[in-house]
């Protein structure tokens, strides 16, 4: 169990290290990175405290530079690799009607460069994961053929898969609504399974927690996915409502629990099941760097209880149809205090037990407040 915990490898967003928000407001933080290389530094101090968040995942064009091996390199030089990047055709005024899945054959041209571009800069910085989540979707019944999109989209897809590196892989995202308001062309888990399966094994689903109804069962849709060996990666967070981007665990902290059960009981934490754990959030209020080691927390404690289940008990206890023993077993594990344990595994690896004691005592953020001024702080320019 130590092990695993000493091993978990949770990746940090760039754009949590950034200025985002809500379409009503966008606060701006002091301090706020201006460049991918300041995100990197930021990052740095987010694995500094807590010792498992060695990766970060770019977000494209956010963290476009001249010279991708130049910031694989102060990736590297801080302990830290490039992760997933992340595609992003949701943003330019061409889109307005969609990206891959628009009615103008020229407009998805234009999509489909970026992502071949992306995996260009996959090539560069070293990159195994193309992250897409595409915005597109109508607003109004009958403002496009729902069959027509799914064709452009897969046919998109179809490019891009072709031209994925040996080692490198498509991760889908889905996501219920919005910026779509009627239709949206990968909506949900059953889509872009569906998808991934016509594209082939490199080709896997990504679960971002804030992207389902409200009520449903993201945990089944986990289990389900790792039977298939088609879950690829999760984009962390949580919410009370839609897509809240809340820290992870913040919101609903049962429910990580519940999904990160399904994952250590189907092999999900195994290396070679590959997959990939992203931290997708929004802070808008709250001090940007705590927020991101406060979610790495929530996902160790979640990760923690999660590996204390007792799998022979509880498999006894439903083979024997005992109901309440069998939830008792979970909600033994689940109303454990692991803090201690977690304490005591950072301590083991020369960290400080409290993380984020550790960053207020580094003076980063006294730092950078004080040296980042002028230039235009980092956002996701929507
Ligand atoms: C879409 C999404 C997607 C990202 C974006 C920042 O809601 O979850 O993963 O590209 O947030
Ligand atoms: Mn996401």
């Amino acid at each position: 169990m130590k092990a695993a915990l000493r091993a978990q490898v949770i990746e940090t967003p760039s754009w949590g290290y950034g200025n985002s928000g809500t379409r009503f407001k966008v606060f701006a933080e002091p301090g706020v990175p201006r460049d991918p290389f300041e995100k990197l530094d930021d990052a740095a101090q987010v694995h500094a405290a807590t010792g498992a968040a060695p990766v970060v995942s770019l977000h494209i064009p956010w963290d476009a530079v001249g010279d991708y091996e130049a910031l694989a390199r102060h990736a590297k030089e801080r302990g830290l690799r490039l992760g997933a990047v992340n595609a992003n055709v949701f943003q330019d005024d061409a889109y307005r009607l969609g990206s891959v899945a628009h009615p103008d054959p020229k407009v998805r041209r234009q999509a489909v460069d970026h992502l071949l571009a992306c995996v260009d800069i996959m090539d560069a910085t070293g990159s195994r994961d193309l992250k897409l989540w595409f915005a597109d979707g109508t607003n109004y019944p009958g403002q496009d053929d729902i069959t027509g999109r799914q064709d452009r989209l897969a046919e998109a897809l179809a490019e891009v898969y072709a031209r994925l590196g040996d080692q490198q892989r498509i991760l889908l995202e889905y996501k219920l609504f919005e910026p779509s308001f009627y239709t949206t062309d990968l909506p949900d888990w059953g889509t872009s399974y569906a998808h991934c399966l016509a594209l082939g094994e490199r080709a896997q689903v990504v679960v971002d927690t804030g992207h389902h109804a409200p009520g449903t069962n993201i945990e089944f849709i986990v289990a389900f996915l790792l039977r298939q060996g088609k879950l690829g990666g999760f984009d962390f967070n949580s919410r009370f409502y839609a897509d809240d981007d809340l820290m992870a665990g913040a919101a609903d902290p049962f429910q990580l629990f519940r999904i990160l059960h399904e994952v250590a009981k189907n092999g999900g934490f195994a290396a070679e099941t590959g997959v990939a754990f992203l931290l997708d959030q929004c802070h808008n209020i709250e001090g940007k760097i705590p927020a991101v080691i406060r979610s790495v927390m929530n996902v160790q404690e979640a990760t923690a209880k999660a590996l204390l289940v007792d799998l022979d008990a509880l498999r006894a206890a439903q083979s024997a149809g005992d109901v309440l023993g069998a939830n008792a077993v979970l909600m033994d594990a689940y109303n454990t205090d692991v803090r201690p344990l977690l304490a005591e595994v950072r301590e083991e690896q020369g960290l400080d037990p409290d993380p984020l004691a550790a960053y207020r005592a580094s003076g980063h953020q006294e730092r950078i407040v004080a040296e980042r001024v002028g230039g235009t702080q980092a956002g996701w320019g929507a």
